[in-house]
């Protein structure tokens, strides 16, 4: 008995001959260095180093505040992430704040359009690895500054900056790991879905 159609069979190695092989833009800080993050230039009193370890897991970009009072602490995302990211649906992080320390766990993109916030709210349980994540869609932002678009911007990122630690206090520390771009579904990825939905529903009609 024949489960599955040879057009569908065909449809689908077509399919997979189409699954992207790219490298996507990935931060998880497991060599141990900081993999071209960067403390933002207005960052004083802060430190930025990675452990090597109690990441999420394995190494993370650990944000310490050397000094009382100050401004709030921000760190800056490495070329990988910046330029056109219109192919991207989302953007997720893990992020462990400390208590207090978060006022908005907030993210900037800024480009032609202008600098766009999403702020991604306070850690529930700090001290805890929390999942983060972003989407790169113009209602989940507000706009900072600039009178372009959040679409200007998206495709042509010139900084992507997260703010980990606003409340300036001595000896809090907040920490950032596997940062990741999420990319919209290719046409390959979107064909096997179509193919794998069409498999079920055929097979549910014979088994009927
Ligand atoms: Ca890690
Ligand atoms: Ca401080």
């Amino acid at each position: 008995m024949q489960l599955i159609p040879r057009t569908l069979l065909f449809y689908l190695a077509i399919g997979l001959a189409a699954a992207p092989a790219v490298a996507l833009p990935l931060s998880d800080f497991d060599d141990a260095t900081l993999q071209g993050w960067t403390l933002s230039a207005g960052s004083t009193g802060f430190t930025v180093t990675n452990p090597g370890n109690a990441g999420n897991p394995g190494g993370y970009l650990l944000l310490t505040d050397t000094a009382a009072g100050g401004s709030g602490g921000s760190v800056l995302a490495p070329a990988a992430f910046l330029g056109d990211l219109t192919r991207f649906a989302s953007l997720t992080w893990d992020l462990l704040a400390p208590a207090a320390a978060l006022a908005d766990a907030q993210v900037t993109i800024s480009g032609p359009g202008g600098t766009f916030t999403f702020n991604s709210g306070l850690a529930p349980n700090p001290a805890v690895w929390d999942a983060r994540s972003a989407p790169l869609l113009a209602p989940a932002w507000n706009q900072f500054s600039g009178t372009g678009t959040f679409d200007q911007t998206l495709a042509n990122v010139t900084s992507l900056r997260f703010f980990l630690e606003v409340a300036q206090s001595q000896g809090l520390e907040a920490g950032l790991d596997n940062v990741e771009l999420i990319p919209v579904p290719e046409p390959g990825a979107l064909l096997l879905l179509g193919c794998a939905l069409a498999a079920r529903s055929a097979l549910r009609t014979r088994g009927s």
